[in-house]
């Protein structure tokens, strides 16, 4: 059979093939998903969402009050860890070709490319640049996006030096890339139910709180959530991801989007480490990438159809 190549399994994508491939895809499925941009960088750069419409259900009438919950999903914050992006751009790629798909039955909102001066510097300049592009007064330059969320800022694993990989910024939301991503969940509302931070790596789920050791009042169920995505994801080819309480078990940070994220009730909130565990790390082959987005889009849909039982 004619193997029909899909260029996001097979390598990584430029910024503007990332916005020409989104845009087409929406474009094929007019009244189901659309791309709504959600603020802009320092440079004039616009950051976009997906947004994918529920497959409409017998039990919900289309014009009826209930209204079925989202799920809001980012990648692209930190600009090396491109396999975040081609994580999104997957899973976008399957809610939309797959409608049948059990994730189909919530609401997704996607923003591929948080850090999209970042993440263009990381393919231009620097191929291992984490912050975005913010000009500062001294010598450095950028701020850690997922340190600048309004969550115990500036504490525990978090930097107030520039020139630190994980710079906080100034103030927390600072940066016009975490404005955009609050703005866009909060307009959410209360229909928000979920929220999954893609990053890598380590091949780890990332349970809140990262700021304290206190226990989460979600922890346990957000633990079997992350326990049922491990178990998809193993089925294809025996990856197994770890299951971790931040604070006590991985690292601590603050400012981070996940715990934000939960402060203001959202039930689900996690943080993905995808591949690998250090091989190759930020600079994760392309030859690989098929095998990691479709192993972790089985744990990404498992988490769409656990949020619609909710
Ligand atoms: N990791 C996250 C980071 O922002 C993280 C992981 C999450 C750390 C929560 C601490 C708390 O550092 C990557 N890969 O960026
Ligand atoms: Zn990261």
């Amino acid at each position: 059979p004619v193997r029909v190549a899909n260029p996001i399994t097979e390598t990584f994508l430029e910024l503007q093939e990332i916005e020409k491939f989104i845009h087409d895809l929406v474009a094929k499925y007019p009244g189901q998903a659309q791309i709504k941009q959600i603020g802009e960088t320092e440079n004039g750069t616009a950051i976009h969402m997906v947004i994918i419409k529920p497959k409409p259900s017998r039990t919900v009438p289309l014009n009826g009050t209930v209204t079925p919950p989202v799920v809001f999903v980012d990648s692209g914050t930190h600009a090396r860890e491109w396999l975040s992006v081609s994580t999104s751009l997957y899973a976008i790629q399957q809610l939309l070709e797959q409608p049948s798909s059990p994730a189909r039955q919530v609401e997704w909102r996607i923003v591929p490319v948080v850090n999209p001066d970042g993440y263009a510097y990381s393919w231009n300049t620097n191929r291992l640049w984490r912050k975005n592009r913010k000009s500062g007064s001294g010598r450095c330059q950028g701020v850690d996006l997922n340190r600048n969320f309004d969550i115990n800022f500036a504490g525990v694993g978090a930097s107030s030096r520039p020139c630190s990989y994980q710079y906080c910024g100034p103030s927390a939301f600072s940066e016009p890339e975490t404005r955009a991503v609050r703005d866009a969940i909060l307009e959410v509302g209360s229909r928000l139910k979920g929220y999954m931070a893609l990053h890598s790596y380590s091949q780890v789920i990332l349970l809140p709180w990262a700021y304290k050791p206190d226990e989460h009042p979600n922890l346990s169920n957000m633990t079997a959530m992350g326990e049922g995505m491990v178990k998809e994801i193993s089925k294809a080819r025996g990856t197994v991801f770890g299951v971790y309480d931040t604070y006590k078990n991985f690292y601590p940070g603050s400012g981070i989007s996940m715990d934000w994220a939960s402060s203001i009730g959202i039930p689900y909130t996690m943080t993905l480490e995808l591949h690998d565990k250090g091989e190759h790390g930020f600079l994760y082959p392309a030859s690989k990438i098929n095998d990691a987005v479709t192993e972790v889009w089985k744990g990404i849909e498992y988490f769409g159809q656990e949020i619609a039982r909710q």
